[in-house]
C-alpha cells in the first residue's frame, strides 16, 4: 500500500501457553454417547449412519447420531427474513456501452488501451445483461433468490458525470426494478462499481473534490428516482480496491501511480463522497430508505481464539482499515495513519470528518479473505500481523487465500468495533477452473466446498446475534473480472460468451438447497 505504512512486526506466538487445553481422554468424554463396547456389526452400523445410508435394524444405533435430524437442522439455520441474494456491476455484465446515450467510463478508456487487461478483453458486450436482464432475473429466481445487488453504471445516468440526466440510461434501471419486484427479488444497488465517467476523469477524476461533490449529486438524483422501489443504496464499492489498485499499482482504471500526497487526497475524496452521497440520499429518497458503503474491510483474524489474541484483532481492525472503514465510522483519521502519512497527510476541510462519518443504516462488507491473521504483542501497537506461508492455499484466483473463518471475523468486528446494527455481506465468492464436463455440465465441487466452509462461519456468527441481515454471492455469473478479463469465472452460472449462454453450475444447486431451506445443506 503506497504512501501507507504500518509498522507491522512479525513475531513468534509466544502466549499459546495460555491456552485452555483439554485433555485427550476428557475430550472424547464429553463428545461420545456411544456404548462402550461396539461388536464389528454395531461399528459398521454407525459407518452406515454417517453415510446416510439406513440401518437394518439397530436398536440402539439407527437413530442417526451425525446425520440429518431437527435439532443438526436448527442448529445450521440462518436467521428469519435472512436475504440470499447474488451480486454483479454494471460495466462487468451489461455490455451496450454505446447504446442509449451512455457516456464513456474511465473503464472503456482503460480496457480500450493495449496490454491493461489479460487477453485485451473489454466489456463492451461482456454478459449483454442490458438485453438479457430478464432471462438474468429468472436465472435468479430458479436460484431462489430474494434479493439482487447490482450497480448502475454514472455515464449511464449523466453520460458528462455531471449536467442534464439522460432518461433512457435511468429507463434500463427502471425496468431492472419492476421485473425484479414482479419476481419478488429486493433490488440493492451500488451507486459506484468503479465506473466514473471519463469526463470526470478529464477534470482531474478523484483527485480533485469536485467529483465527490459530483458523485452526490448523481447519487441523491437516482435515489430520488428509485427509492419507491428501491429500499436499500450502497454508496461506493471497495474504497480500498479503486483507489490503491486504479491510483497506486495503476492495474485498475485508471492505471495511475500517485505519488503518496495525492494519494492520500484521493483516498479522502472517496471518504468524502460517500459522506456527501450518504446525506444527499437521506435527502431526497423516500422515507426509510437505508443507505451505507460496501467495503472490502481488512478482516483481521485472531491466530487463535483467545481473549488477547481477538483484542488484538479488534484492535488491528482499527488500524488495518484507517484510511477507509475506520474513518468513516469513527469520524477521524487514526494517529497512526497521520504519523506515517506525514506531510502526505490528505488535506482536510472544515467538517469533511463529519460528512464523512454521517451515520449509516447498515455497513456493507466484502469478505473473500483475511486482510491479516493477528497475534497479540506487549509492544505498540498491541498486535502483530502474521505473515502467510508460502504455499497457504488459494483458489483459482492466487490472490484468494482460502479462509473460511474471514466470514465469521469480518462481520463479528465490524459489529463489536463499530457497534453496526445491520450489516450486508455485499460480496463473497471464489473463482475456480469451471470447465463444462462433457455432458455439458459444470461440476465445481470446489466452489461447494468453498461456499459450504464460509457460509459455516457466517453461520456461526449468525448464530451468536452478529446482525447480518444478508448475503449476496459474487457473483450470479460469470463475468468481466476487471484486469483478469473473462478467464477469471466467479459465477453460479456458467456463461459462454460466443453464444451468451447460461449454464447453472453445480454449485448453483448448492445455493439453491441453501437458500431454500435457510440453512446450510
Ligand atoms: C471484488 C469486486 C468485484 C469482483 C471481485 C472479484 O473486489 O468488487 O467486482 O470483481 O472482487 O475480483 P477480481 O475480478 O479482481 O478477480
Amino acid at each position: 500500500m503506497a504512501g501507507l505504512i504500518f509498522i507491522v512486526v512479525y513475531r513468534c506466538i509466544d502466549r499459546t501457553d495460555t491456552v485452555t487445553t483439554i485433555p485427550m481422554e476428557l475430550q472424547h468424554a464429553s463428545a461420545t454417547v456411544m456404548p462402550t463396547r461396539l461388536t464389528r456389526r454395531q461399528l459398521s452400523m454407525v459407518g452406515a449412519s454417517v453415510l446416510g445410508v439406513s440401518a437394518i435394524a439397530a436398536p440402539s444405533l439407527a437413530r442417526p447420531r451425525y446425520g440429518a435430524g431437527p435439532g443438526r437442522e436448527a442448529s445450521r439455520a440462518f436467521p428469519p427474513k435472512f436475504l440470499w441474494g447474488t451480486a454483479t456491476a454494471a460495466y462487468q455484465i451489461e455490455g451496450a456501452v454505446s447504446e442509449d446515450g451512455r457516456g464513456l467510463s474511465i473503464w472503456d478508456t482503460f480496457t480500450h488501451t493495449p496490454g491493461k487487461i489479460r487477453n485485451d478483453d473489454n466489456g463492451d458486450v461482456a454478459n449483454d445483461h442490458y438485453h438479457r436482464y430478464r432471462d438474468d432475473v429468472s436465472s435468479m429466481k430458479a436460484l431462489g433468490a430474494t434479493a439482487y445487488r447490482f450497480s448502475i453504471s454514472w455515464p449511464r445516468i449523466f453520460p458528462q458525470g455531471t449536467g442534464a440526466p439522460n432518461p433512457k440510461g435511468l429507463d434500463f434501471y427502471d425496468r431492472l426494478l419492476d421485473h425484479l419486484l414482479a419476481n419478488g427479488i429486493a433490488p440493492f444497488p451500488t451507486l459506484y462499481h468503479w465506473d466514473l465517467p471519463q469526463a470526470l476523469q478529464d477534470r482531474g477524476g478523484w483527485e480533485i473534490r469536485d467529483t465527490s461533490e459530483a458523485f452526490a449529486d448523481y447519487a441523491g438524483y437516482v435515489a430520488e428516482k428509485l427509492s419507491d422501489r428501491a429500499r436499500h443504496f450502497f454508496t461506493l464499492n471497495e474504497c480500498a480496491a479503486f483507489v490503491e489498485l486504479g491510483h497506486a499499482t495503476g492495474i485498475f482504471a485508471p492505471g495511475l501511480k500517485l505519488p503518496p500526497a495525492r494519494l492520500n487526497q484521493v483516498r479522502h475524496h472517496a471518504l468524502l463522497a460517500h459522506g456527501l452521497a450518504v446525506q444527499a440520499i437521506r435527502a431526497r429518497s423516500r422515507a426509510g430508505t437505508q443507505t451505507g458503503p460496501a467495503e472490502n474491510v481488512s478482516v483481521c483474524v485472531p491466530i487463535i481464539e483467545t481473549p488477547e489474541h481477538i483484542a488484538a484483532a479488534e484492535l488491528a481492525t482499527r488500524e488495518l482499515n484507517a484510511p477507509y472503514l475506520t474513518a468513516i465510522m469513527e469520524g477521524r483519521y487514526r494517529e497512526s495513519f497521520l504519523v506515517a502519512a506525514g506531510a502526505d497527510a490528505p488535506k482536510v476541510a472544515a467538517e469533511d470528518m463529519q460528512t464523512i462519518s454521517t451515520p449509516v443504516d447498515f455497513v456493507g462488507v466484502n469478505v473473500y479473505l483475511p486482510g491479516s491473521y493477528v497475534s497479540a504483542s506487549d509492544a505498540a501497537p498491541g498486535f502483530v500481523s502474521v505473515p502467510f506461508p508460502a504455499k497457504y492455499p488459494t483458489m483459482n484466483s492466487s490472490w484468494l487465500k482460502i479462509a473460511p473463518e474471514a466470514l465469521y471475523w469480518g462481520p463479528r468486528n465490524v459489529a463489536k468495533v463499530w457497534n453496526a446494527s445491520d450489516i450486508y455481506i455485499t460480496e463473497n465468492g471464489c473463482s475456480a477452473t469451471d470447465v463444462p464436463a462433457a455432458d455439458g455440465r459444470v461440476y465445481d465441487t470446489d466452489r461447494i466446498m468453498f461456499l459450504r466452509s464460509y457460509l459455516t462461519q457466517l453461520q456461526r456468527a449468525t448464530s451468536e446475534g452478529v446482525p447480518v441481515r444478508g448475503y449476496f454471492h459474487w457473483s450470479l455469473m460469470d463475468n468481466f473480472e476487471w484486469a483478469d478479463g473473462f478467464g477469471t469465472r466467479f459465477g453460479l452460472l456458467y456463461v459462454d460468451y460466443a453464444t451468451q449462454q447460461r449454464t447453472p453450475k453445480l454449485s448453483a444447486s448448492f445455493y439453491r438447497e441453501v437458500a431454500a431451506r435457510n440453512r446450510l445443506v
